[in-house]
């Protein structure tokens, strides 16, 4: 029994760990639980009573020796690992630094705030969730008007629900401010509509307030000409169709010329040659009245367009869904802007 034990020691001692993989080795066939210096333990049941302590001390410093060789080896392993398979080689090319890169989304917002902060205007922002009066009430919303449906507005409890457009901040302005008045409030808004490549339950608005003594319609027709030059370009023509809103009176949609086909016919205008961007109008003096400005002495302007339309029209987008799916294929072509 003595034998076997000196010659797994001499096993152990010439056993050449220069890798990993012999280190692995090595373990498995002496140090580890199934190991031999294991079964060594394991036959001194075998061995004559009277020789059994100086059995268990020869296999116990075998034990200690295999462990120590052990640990060792591997820590020269780690070491060499250190200096050698991690270190940097400095000939390899450079890998591309990937950045974030901002949002379409943003881009086209910052940009149309920037167009109208040169004409005056400031930011302001309000609650997403809002009460009746500001998103309904104060906007000349009647009672039964289709939109304080719940097809098309989410109501979070009692009179508050998800604000359906950011008139509801601008509302918050009037009542807190003091004419003039040039604000811009963009934002996310809520309304209940099925997902598709045209609508969304979620989505960016942008409305502008402008109000102060004699505004006419023709500051409209101008502020508005002004961005759209400014936004799509200086052949971009603009047009005013008669509408109707709650909150406006005289109301009227925003219209470009097609910035594909420049009002020739194309499939994106349905051969009509213009795209609308928006809606605008004459705040109804009820509106103003509700937030306590006078309508004798004061008249104003408001407009609102959707963010994402802007967008799509801009970048030629053809799907809504493409803004909140974040596919990096998509995000990355708006990198440079
Ligand atoms: C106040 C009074 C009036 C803001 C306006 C529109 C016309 C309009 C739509 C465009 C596309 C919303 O995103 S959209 O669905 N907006 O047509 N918005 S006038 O009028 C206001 C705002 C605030 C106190």
């Amino acid at each position: 029994m003595f034998e076997k034990v000196t010659k797994i020691a001499q096993e152990v001692a010439a056993f050449d760990i220069s890798n990993k993989e012999q280190l692995e080795q090595f373990r498995i066939l002496y140090t580890g639980r199934k190991g031999q210096i294991a079964d060594l333990f394991d036959d001194i049941k075998n061995i004559a009573p009277d020789q059994r302590k100086a059995y268990g001390q020869e296999v116990n410093k075998l034990k200690e020796q295999a462990q120590a060789k052990f640990t060792q080896a591997l820590e020269q392993l780690d070491a060499s690992v250190g200096n050698f398979e991690l270190a940097i080689d400095f000939s390899l090319p450079p890998v591309p630094h990937t950045m974030g890169t901002r949002h379409p989304l943003s881009v086209v917002r910052e940009e149309i705030i920037r167009i109208f902060e040169r004409l005056g205007f400031n930011l302001s922002e309000g609650p997403e969730i809002e009460d009746d009066w500001h998103n309904f009430t104060a906007l000349n919303f009647p009672e039964n008007h289709p939109a304080r449906d719940m097809q098309d507005t989410f109501f979070v409890e009692g009179d508050m629900l998800l604000r359906t457009h950011t008139s509801s901040v601008q509302v918050r302005v009037m009542e807190n401010e003091k004419p003039p008045i040039r604000t811009l409030s963009p934002g996310r808004v809520y309304r209940n509509e099925a997902i598709s490549a045209r609508a969304h339950c979620v989505f960016h608005q942008i409305e502008g307030l402008f109000i102060d003594e004699n505004v006419s319609f023709a500051d409209l027709k101008q502020t508005l000409y002004y961005f759209v030059q400014e936004m799509f370009g200086k052949e971009t023509k603009i047009r005013f169709r008669p509408s109707f809103f709650p909150f406006t009176e005289p109301s009227a949609e925003i219209d470009i010329s097609c910035l594909i086909c420049k009002g020739t016919g194309c499939n994106i205008c349905k051969h009509t040659g213009w795209v609308e961007i928006g809606g605008s109008g004459m705040v109804d003096p009820e509106v103003l009245k509700n937030c306590n400005i006078d309508p004798e002495k004061y008249s104003g302007f408001a407009f609102g367009m959707g963010i994402e339309r802007i967008t799509m029209l801009k970048y030629q987008i053809k799907d809504l869904r493409l803004f909140t799916e974040n596919d990096i294929r998509f995000l990355r072509q708006f990198e440079s802007l």
